[in-house]
């Protein structure tokens, strides 16, 4: 079973440009509290290596590209995003990466739940003793 689940959202552009609609519960699985991005990364600075407790998030890159790796204890994947038709969902319990941002990248994050930083595991040894409860 693969850890990467991508989501197409389609695109209702025409003649003058695109156009995607994201919304709650239709094409989005979840109920949206937080929405958040990120921009203007360093080619060479990786984000994320932690997992969340109980967190939903979906994530495109509406400008631009980045590789994620997913990792769920057992198993490891790394997809890349370069569409802003392309999402990524991201559930409880993986512990994810981002790597290789473009300079032009923009990582757009749809998420169930307000910030809260207790929902984080940021230790990876944490994270094998959490999944394999
Ligand atoms: C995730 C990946 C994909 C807030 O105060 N509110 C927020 O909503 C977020 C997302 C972050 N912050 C603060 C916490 C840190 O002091 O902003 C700072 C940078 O966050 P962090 O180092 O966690 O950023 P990333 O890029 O490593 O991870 C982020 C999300 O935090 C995380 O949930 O799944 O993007």
């Amino acid at each position: 079973m693969s850890l990467i689940k991508l989501l197409n959202f389609q695109n209702l552009g025409d003649e003058r440009g695109d156009l995607i609609s994201l919304e709650q519960q239709k094409n989005i699985p979840f109920d949206v509290k937080r929405v958040y991005y990120l921009f203007n990364t360093g080619a060479s600075v990786a984000r994320g290596f932690h997992a969340h407790i109980n967190l939903e998030q979906v994530a495109i890159c509406v400008k631009g590209s980045c590789r994620f790796i997913l990792d769920n204890g057992e198993y490891r994947e790394s997809v890349i995003l370069n569409s802003p038709d392309l999402g990524l969902y991201i559930g409880n319990h993986q512990w994810r990466e981002m790597h290789d941002f473009s300079s032009d990248c923009v990582l757009l994050i749809l998420a169930s739940e307000y910030y809260c930083e207790s929902d984080y595991i940021r230790n990876y040894q944490e994270f094998i003793a959490l999944v394999n409860k």
